[in-house]
């Protein structure tokens, strides 16, 4: 073909790779293993710029490896469960499947309309029952563990969505998905024990260097580890006791006032009868705040006299005892020994109930005083008012105070982490179901291994009233007991979706295995995945997550493998005009339009030329026409020296021209920077762009009818086709076939790079000063005008000629001589 025409060629293409099923790939064991997978998507109506960005870039390394020989998993599927299709469904009056199974159908045309290599025969949706039935199996096997149970709490409750949120989909206080206030609602709840966890998933943090460091200090941060004492501080007057938890012992006797959650069992009690009024309202109103936004560091810190004192069992000194907004049940034993001093919620607290201060650390040179003190010092510093231990470093204090205590039988070293179990009950129908049932004689009945899976009913109204769907199916709720036969119910949640994505990337290696969750010999053959690819959106929820099950799925006997994934790369965002392209901004591309126009190879070359991965890609219209124009100049350059390079042999280095062997050093240079731009790495822009450059070099190499230029000239244009292939399979394809290839740029394999063709060659340049010799220099073969002059400029002998002279003009004869006209 002449002209290059994007959709006959993709066409062709992508009927070629779905027909002979070129990406499909079997548990080779004489080839070695990569496991390359990009975040699936939620199934949402269309794809994305962010998805084409994704999908591009897993795909150029899906193709570099195949290419170098190996065999490549590489399989794509949907996070199908979720609220979306409820919603839809309530507006839409149509079933949650219709929609979900519509916007797949129309998604994977999108992602097929890329050209991106999947194998399609592993592809998954985690709302087919063939994928959730495996999940209820390893929920019961959690259960049987203690690693699935039950307890009620408070738990993050949207209003608007009617359902639970963990912690980690509560962002700034709001839901994730609908941004409404998030309240707190007591409900029962199951849990999975990811606490049991959390020393392990903490200690693998270090174990992960393919992965970025932001993310493993986000997930470092959201386990949480610390190291302190329980301390227990008698009640006054009373025989019980309240147990705190605290980082900082040293600064015990500084301890002035007690804080407790209010939601805390004891608060209640401690309630002298004339503050009960005053207190409940407190209590009312602090469960309505979010936790997130309770632990906030700019919240204004609130709290309620209980009427009862504690003893500073150190100092005896009779502190009240209060009940604070900021003090949460579910950490450390929900109860504060406050020093406002040295903690600055305590002092903020402090200042607004005026409760009295003790300085029990003083810094450097200098003496705190509690009535101007305008903040609380919370540095290292020297033992103050602290008995036996004044004097001391606060730090060494620290230790000596533990083992104190520890000896005084007042307290004990503990660890604590920020981490809690993971909520998993959802109030909604699109889930799936939680397979327990609920017998007034026998309790909870995980339901028997003969009845499962439990199908999600189809049957059911979408009212868009609150409360689970599910449950008012009587068909689904009312079951007989299977140990009594009694009647009894059925649970009604359904299991957060982020249950499903936390193994999908296990069920990939056998999706079609009917033996159990995981075929194991499959999974170990593939396992881990050698390289993630997905949003930073997801460094905790998602990615931890997955750690967790692969972990206990390691410990049910199913893999042998620690950690889900050895790299990871997070891809920045698509941003247009400055902004995160959003519906709400109206600056949305949508990919379709941009497939359509100008074909998909464009649309990849675009999204990985103008950004590396890492960074925000900042969209432009001139940018897509640029890559566009690329691939049309590479297309006519296969077209124009088709004729010249059809019958060429391989090249005789020995027998080049000065010329060709130039090219011919840039032909193995950039096969040698494109090769290291890509292994193990993602510089794709600058991989592209070095191969424009060798296009470049071909236009201008000449003449490119000589036949003793042909083999060159061949091994040039067959690289630049090689090269590019990933970044733009079908036009690399074509271009492959039109050279006369019979067979794929697969078989032919990554180019390599003959070391030897890329040594730079030197060459002598004499240097005249006004037409007579006055010195030499050595420069590399392919030295540039300017950089010649620089080395004459540089010689010492020739600057001695030019001392004092006015330099009127340089003359350069290439790879000869450069005379210097000076007056
Ligand atoms: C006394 C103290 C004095 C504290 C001081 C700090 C500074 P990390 O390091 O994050 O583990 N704390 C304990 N339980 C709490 C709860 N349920 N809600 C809110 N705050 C709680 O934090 C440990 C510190 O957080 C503990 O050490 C405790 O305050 C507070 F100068 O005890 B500290
Ligand atoms: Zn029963």
């Amino acid at each position: 073909e002449e002209k290059y025409v994007p959709k006959n060629v993709e066409e062709k293409w992508q009927k070629h790779w779905e027909t002979s099923k070129s990406f499909k790939v079997t548990e080779d064991r004489g080839k070695q293993k990569y496991y390359l997978l990009e975040m699936f998507p939620y199934p949402s109506g269309r794809i994305h710029m962010g998805h084409v960005r994704n999908y591009s870039i897993g795909d150029v390394v899906a193709r570099f490896k195949r290419m170098k020989g190996f065999n490549v998993l590489h399989p794509m599927g949907w996070d199908a469960f979720g609220m979306p299709a409820e919603n839809a469904a309530i507006q839409n009056r149509s079933h949650p499947a219709t929609w979900t199974h519509e916007n797949i159908a129309y998604m994977r045309g999108q992602l097929k309309k890329m050209g991106l290599s999947y194998d399609w025969d592993r592809e998954l949706a985690t709302c087919d029952v063939e994928y959730y039935a495996w999940e209820q199996r390893i929920f019961l096997q959690m259960f049987e563990r203690g690693l699935a149970y039950k307890k009620t709490s408070y738990v993050n409750w949207c209003p608007k969505c009617e359902t639970v949120l963990a912690n980690e989909q509560v962002e700034d206080g709001g839901c994730w998905r609908c941004d409404s206030s998030v309240v707190q609602k007591e409900l029962e709840q199951w849990f999975f024990r990811i606490t049991d966890y959390a020393e392990e998933l903490l200690d693998y943090t270090n174990k992960l260097p393919g992965w970025p460091e932001r993310v493993l200090v986000m997930q470092r941060n959201w386990i949480g580890k610390s190291y302190g004492c329980e301390i227990d501080f008698p009640l006054d007057g009373n025989t019980g006791k309240i147990r705190v938890y605290t980082t900082r012992q040293d600064t015990l006797y500084g301890a002035t006032f007690m804080s407790l959650a209010p939601e805390h069992p004891m608060a209640l009690e401690l309630t002298t009868p004339e503050r009960r009024a005053e207190v409940a309202a407190f209590v009312d109103k602090v469960k309505k705040t979010d936790k997130i936004r309770r632990t906030a560091e700019d919240l204004e810190k609130e709290g309620v006299f209980t009427g009862s004192y504690c003893i500073n069992p150190v100092t005896n000194a009779k502190m009240p005892i209060y009940l604070a907004n900021f003090v949460l049940l579910e950490y450390g034993t929900g109860a504060v020994m406050a020093v406002p001093t040295h903690d600055q919620r305590d002092f903020e607290f402090a200042k607004k109930y005026d409760l009295p201060l003790q300085v029990v650390i003083q810094p450097e040179g200098e003496a705190l005083d509690p009535s101007t003190m305008t903040s609380a010092y919370i540095e290292v510093g020297t033992m103050v008012n602290s008995g036996p231990f004044d004097g001391m470093r606060s730090d060494e204090a620290k230790e000596k105070i533990a083992e104190y205590l520890d000896r005084e039988g007042v307290g004990t070293k503990t660890v604590n982490f920020r981490l809690r179990d993971w909520g998993i009950s959802r109030q909604r129908y699109w889930g799936n179901p939680i397979p327990v049932i609920y017998c007034d004689s026998c309790g909870v009945v995980p339901v028997p291994e003969k009845d499962l899976p439990v199908v999600l009913p189809m049957d059911v109204a979408f009212t868009g009233e609150g409360g689970s769907p599910l449950a008012k199916i009587d068909s689904f709720a009312n079951v007989e007991c299977p140990l009594c036969g009694k009647p009894a119910r059925r649970e009604t949640d359904t299991m957060d979706t982020f249950v499903q994505s936390s193994w999908y990337f296990l069920r990939y290696c056998c999706p079609e295995f009917t033996g159990g969750p995981i075929d194991t010999p499959r999974a170990e053959y593939w396992m881990s995945v050698d390289q993630y690819i997905g949003g930073i959106e997801h460094a905790v929820l998602h990615l931890l997550y997955a750690r967790f099950f692969t972990k206990v799925l390691r410990d049910l006997g199913y893999v042998n493998v620690d950690e889900p994934f050895t790299n990871l790369l997070t891809q920045g965002m698509v941003i247009k005009d400055g902004a995160k392209m959003s519906k709400s901004k109206g600056n949305v591309v949508d990919p379709n339009a941009l497939i359509d126009r100008y074909g998909a190879d464009t649309a990849r070359l675009f999204s990985l030329f103008a950004a590396p991965p890492e960074k925000d890609l900042d969209w432009s219209d001139q940018g897509v026409d640029g890559s566009y124009r690329f691939i049309n100049r590479v297309w006519k350059l296969v077209v124009e020296t088709l004729p010249f390079i059809e019958h060429a042999g391989p090249v005789d280095a020995a027998t080049l021209a000065d010329n060709a062997r130039n090219l011919r050093r840039m032909v193995h240079k950039t096969i040698r920077k494109v090769t290291d731009d890509l292994d193990e790495r993602f510089h794709f822009n600058t991989a592209i762009a070095a191969v424009m450059e060798l296009v470049n070099a071909i236009y201008a190499f000449e003449p490119k009818n000589a036949p003793e230029n042909a083999a060159v000239l061949r091994e040039g244009v067959e690289s630049v086709v090689l090269l590019l292939s990933p970044f733009v399979p079908h036009v690399a394809e074509e271009l492959w076939e039109a050279i006369g290839h019979q067979e794929g740029v697969e078989a032919a394999g990554w180019p390599v790079w003959d070391e030897a063709a890329t040594v730079d060659e030197e060459l002598l340049i004499v240097i005249q000063v006004n037409g007579k010799l006055r010195g030499k220099v050595t420069v590399p073969a392919d030295a540039t005008e300017e950089l010649v002059k620089q080395a004459a400029f540089a010689d010492e002998r020739v600057q001695s000629w030019l001392e004092g002279k006015q330099i009127r003009k340089a003359i350069y004869v290439p790879g000869k001589l450069l005379n210097i006209v000076v007056g």
